[in-house]
């Protein structure tokens, strides 16, 4: 196969994410045959020269844009990046014929909802390496696509989603890890992404993580994954972050992987973070993942109200996240906890007593999160589409969940002013993050924080949460 893949990474937001799953793709094509460019826009300056540029080399036959991120995920901002992505679009239907393909895991959360605003050609929703490959063929060869696994696509003028094919990860080559520059996205301060699974069969009512990578946990073998991390040292990268929903489900697994990573030597050669359920953990997971190189853990324990927990759907209990407390400070593991706040039932008294628990509790370090950030695909979506939730979202009119404007639940219970009564419950207690707009101070949003930036520019390094913990406790 002759004709050229032209794969851009339009993810262009500082600190910098490597593009982990546009790289994936673009090695199992090049795997199978398919002759791919890259076009890096986190590294250009101007960006409508750099594709005028790279679009006056030769005609390719596809165009696959990246979509990683729909929106900030913050309440307070509700920053899209839908716009700029159908600028990009629209900028490229002027400078080539070539079809243009949407993938990512931004544009998985709600295809339907990107492609209609972004008029692109194609989508892949969910795992983009043989359905990519599947679509390239078909369109090289003038075959129909109509039956393509993953494809979503345009059919007089409606967006039509062929169903999804979860693959088979053992089936992939290792990959490579060379067609983006991960080193100097490491200078950058970027954590390199890597996968050890896909898939999250939890149920939580509000989490896009099943939508977009599907709701059955796909291994990948441990020894494929430490392959991985080797070549990605011998390019000079260190600094990693596992791209799992959550890296301890299933925990034989994280142990699996921990263990390879420890047997091939690599334990201090390699820095990682990684996002974790509160259960199940024990202490041989612990040990293991301080051994393997890990640095630091993002439990999502969304609340400290069994009440709240069970209406979220989570299956851990505050019970849990107390014995999870006493095990990650009896082995010294550096760690924060995500709280989800203001999801359906959370009153003043919900939220009060979080807080009071997470200070009983003397956690390290806790990021709050107020409102829910509603997908067409989860249970609290859909349940919000049958018209049985009305209060409480913003914008209010938000009854055709439109990707223009990132739509949010709030509970109606927290009164009008909850960031007003989140602020007095902290009382600008340290040990707390929140997630509003990038570079307001003890804000964890890191989508464009020009302090972060700063910081790591002078030379701060790790996961984003934990630089900014640093920094919170540095004396002023
Ligand atoms: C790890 C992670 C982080 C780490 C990244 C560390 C790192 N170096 O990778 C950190 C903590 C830094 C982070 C930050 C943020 N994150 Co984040 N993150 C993730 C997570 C867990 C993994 C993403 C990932 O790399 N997946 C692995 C790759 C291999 O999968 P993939 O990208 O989907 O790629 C596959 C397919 O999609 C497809 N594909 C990919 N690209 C393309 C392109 C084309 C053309 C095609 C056809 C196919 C295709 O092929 C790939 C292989 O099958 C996801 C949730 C999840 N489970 O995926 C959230 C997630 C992507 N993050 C999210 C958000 C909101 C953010 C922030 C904006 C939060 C904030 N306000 O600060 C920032 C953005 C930072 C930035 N510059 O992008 C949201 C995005 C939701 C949305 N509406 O778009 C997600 C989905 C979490 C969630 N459930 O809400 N994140």
């Amino acid at each position: 196969m002759t004709q050229k893949i032209l794969l851009i990474n339009t993810n262009v937001a500082r600190p910098p994410v490597s593009p982990v799953g546009l790289e994936y793709l673009g090695e199992a094509l090049i795997e199978a045959g398919v002759s791919v460019r890259v076009l890096d826009l986190s590294f250009e300056s101007d960006w409508t020269v750099a594709l005028r540029k790279e679009l006056s080399r030769d005609e390719p036959l596809v165009v696959g844009v990246s979509v990683r991120n729909t929106d900030d995920c913050s309440f307070y901002s509700r920053k899209s990046f839908l716009p700029w992505i159908r600028d990009v679009v629209t900028e490229l239907r002027g400078l080539t014929t070539a079809y243009v393909v949407l993938g990512g895991v931004g544009f998985s959360v709600m295809p339907e909802l990107v492609i209609r605003m972004t008029k692109a050609d194609f989508g892949v929703a969910g795992d983009g390496e043989e359905a990519m490959l599947a679509l390239v063929r078909c369109l090289m060869n003038d075959e129909d696509i109509s039956d393509l696994p993953n494809l979503v696509y345009w059919r007089d003028g409606s967006v039509i989603r062929n169903p999804r094919v979860d693959i088979d990860l053992s089936r992939l080559p290792i990959p490579r890890r060379r067609l983006f520059d991960n080193r100097r996205y490491e200078e950058l301060g970027a954590m390199v992404g890597i996968e050890t699974k896909r898939g999250c069969s939890q149920h939580c009512i509000f989490c896009a993580d099943p939508v977009a990578k599907g709701s059955r946990v796909r291994l990948r073998s441990p020894f494929v994954v430490v392959e991985e991390f080797k070549d990605l040292i011998a390019q000079g990268v260190s600094w990693f972050h596992l791209c799992d929903s959550e890296f301890n489900l299933p925990m034989g697994h994280a142990k699996h992987i921990c263990q390879a990573i420890i047997e091939a030597g690599l334990g201090d050669k390699i820095r990682w973070y990684c996002y974790c359920s509160p259960t199940p953990f024990d202490g041989e997971l612990a040990s293991l993942m301080k051994r393997a190189g890990c640095l630091g853990v993002n439990f999502g324990v969304d609340s400290l109200c069994d009440e709240q927990l069970s209406r979220l759907g989570r299956s851990h209990s505050v019970s849990d996240v107390g014995q999870l407390v006493n095990l990650l400070k009896g082995q010294r593991i550096n760690y924060m906890f995500d709280l989800l706040v203001g999801g359906p039932g959370e009153t003043e008294d919900t939220l009060k007593t979080t807080i009071k628990r997470i200070k009983e509790l003397d956690i390290h370090l806790a990021g709050i999160a107020a409102g829910i950030r509603v997908y067409p695909g989860t249970p609290f979506g859909k349940a919000i589409a049958s018209g049985s939730i009305k209060e409480g979202l913003y914008p209010a009119k938000a009854n055709a969940l439109s990707p223009w404007e990132p739509v949010f639940y709030l509970s109606p219970y927290l009164g009008s002013d909850a960031s007003g009564l989140i602020s007095e419950l902290l009382a600008h207690d340290l040990r707390f993050l929140f997630l509003g707009s990038p570079s307001q101070e003890g804000s964890y949003n890191y989508a464009d924080d020009e302090v972060l930036c700063r910081v790591i520019e002078e030379g701060a390094r790790g996961a984003y949460w934990d630089i900014i913990r640093q920094q919170k406790r540095r004396p002023t």
